[in-house]
């Protein structure tokens, strides 16, 4: 049995989507378990760039087969979207490719518009979420009220649940002043999507299961990152699913032994989109040069990325939550010219306290000061560096910095979007 799993150490956007697509080359299966089309994962092959929200990033890979596992949410419009899009490409090509999850949940417009309206209210307290409908899709789910896609094929059961469903979430679309919903409008569209969706639609969690069963090599693809976890992120300033490596057994039905290489995906710095405390954060020029070499705006929304110094604090909470073996560092590229790093190695409480654990409540986050140790930065263009001995000394520095830190090792490093662009450590 062997798996390896992709996870953001930090507040998504770590690069994730390219370490997949590199890592899939090996892999027999790509598997998301979580989240949904609030992800934008992005992969870079020459001058052909793919921005992923639904498919898992091994997609570019033809003999790889893709799966939306049961933890997964999907927004079935968005997904024929992508289908389309990447049949056209010739990306999408033989049957069995994608396998899309009958237990997956199903986002539809009255979680849409339930997101954006709780987003606008003035009662409400921002989050900045995507406006994907994610969190009200959970929600559905914890509540056991959830429209499933094998449920899309099937015309009596949809009609009973939206029934049900409707009743409640227009009295509440309303109280936002919202626009509310009939069955009937939503019955045909929804059964409409199910029939386009059903040539993908499988057990995928039985299949993945069996994949492990049979000796295949399966990777799973984490979406956002551990510190917007609903539990173990900065709540409420999270999304509304598990983000970390456990998210993986429940998300796809597999035992936690499956997991035997956790990656930790990390950016050479920081960066967060949406609203939550964020101890590094830049406000000034350095943060504004960070977002304008690294292009830090959001692959799904295209909001501005808010940026600032890596977090060694939230990295070692990151390493321990998921149990990495191995980190990734993204980016690293974008700190050239850079004359001195700063690296957040501790934090202080409003008294001066240092703090032995990062405090995950949002209000004491955001009280909490960073204490800074300062590297040496380097001048040189990283991008076609190939091997660890290509790097100046001062980058080796600070990767082994992080590496000492945190105490996990840096295996992979990345220095640019391509697929080319990263190179093992060792
Ligand atoms: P949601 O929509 O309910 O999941 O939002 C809740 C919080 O989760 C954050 N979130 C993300 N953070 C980083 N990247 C994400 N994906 C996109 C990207 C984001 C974009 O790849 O750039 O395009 O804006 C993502 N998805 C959710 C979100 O910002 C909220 O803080
Ligand atoms: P994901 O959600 O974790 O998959 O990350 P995103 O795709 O949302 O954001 C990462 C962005 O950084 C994408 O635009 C990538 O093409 C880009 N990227 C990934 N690795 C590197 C790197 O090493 N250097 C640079 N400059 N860009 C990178
Ligand atoms: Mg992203």
């Amino acid at each position: 049995m062997s798996s390896t799993i992709v996870i953001g150490a930090q507040w998504g956007d770590e690069g994730k989507g390219k370490i997949v697509d590199i890592f899939a080359e090996k892999a027999d299966l790509v598997v998301r378990f979580q989240g949904g089309n609030n992800a934008g994962h992005t992969l870079v092959i020459g001058d052909q760039k793919t921005v992923l929200h639904h498919i898992p990033s091994g997609i570019l890979r033809p003999e790889v087969q893709c799966i939306l596992a049961g933890g997964v949410v999907v927004d079935p419009e968005v997904c024929l979207r992508e289908i389309k899009a990447l049949t056209e490409k010739g990306v999408l090509s033989r049957e069995g490719q994608l396998v899309i999850g009958a237990e997956c949940s199903v986002i539809t417009s009255y979680h849409r518009t339930l997101d954006a309206a709780r987003e606008g209210s003035l009662e409400g307290t921002k989050i900045g979420t995507t406006g994907r409908g994610i969190g009200p899709c959970y929600e559905d789910r914890v509540a056991r009220r959830s429209i499933f896609v094998r449920d899309l094929l099937d015309r009596k059961g949809l009609e009973a649940k939206l029934t049900q469903n409707l009743h409640e979430k227009n009295v509440l679309l309303s109280h936002y002043g919202a626009q509310t919903f009939s069955v009937e409008e939503l019955l045909d569209e929804l059964l409409a999507f199910g029939e386009a969706l059903r040539p993908y639609v499988a057990d995928a969690n039985a299949l993945v299961r069996n994949a492990l069963q049979d000796g295949k090599k399966v990777l799973f693809e984490g979406a956002q990152g551990t510190l917007l976890d609903v539990g173990l992120g900065t709540y409420p300033y999270v999304t509304s699913s598990h983000t970390v490596s456990a998210s993986a057994c429940v998300g796809a039905g597999i035992k936690p032994q499956a997991l035997t290489s956790i990656f930790g995906i990390t950016k050479a710095y920081c960066t967060r989109v949406g609203e939550g405390p964020f101890p590094t954060e830049l406000h000034g020029d350095v943060g504004e040069e960070l977002r304008k070499l690294g292009h830090e705006f959001g692959s799904t929304t295209g909001r501005p990325r808010r940026c600032g110094w890596l977090d060694l604090v939230g990295l070692k909470y990151a390493a321990e939550v998921n149990g990495l073996t191995s980190i990734a560092i993204t980016k690293l590229d974008v700190l050239s010219g850079f004359d001195q790093l700063k690296v957040c190695t501790g934090y202080l409480d409003k008294n001066s306290r240092p703090i032995s654990e990062p405090p995950l409540d949002a209000r004491e986050l955001e009280g909490v000061s960073p204490v800074y140790e300062e590297l040496a930065g380097w001048s040189e263009d990283l991008t076609q560096c190939r091997t660890w001995a290509d790097l100046p000394k001062s980058a080796r520095d600070y990767i082994e910095f992080i590496e000492a830190k945190v105490g996990v090792p840096v295996d992979l490093i990345s220095v640019g979007p391509d697929r080319e662009a990263t190179f093992w450590r060792h």
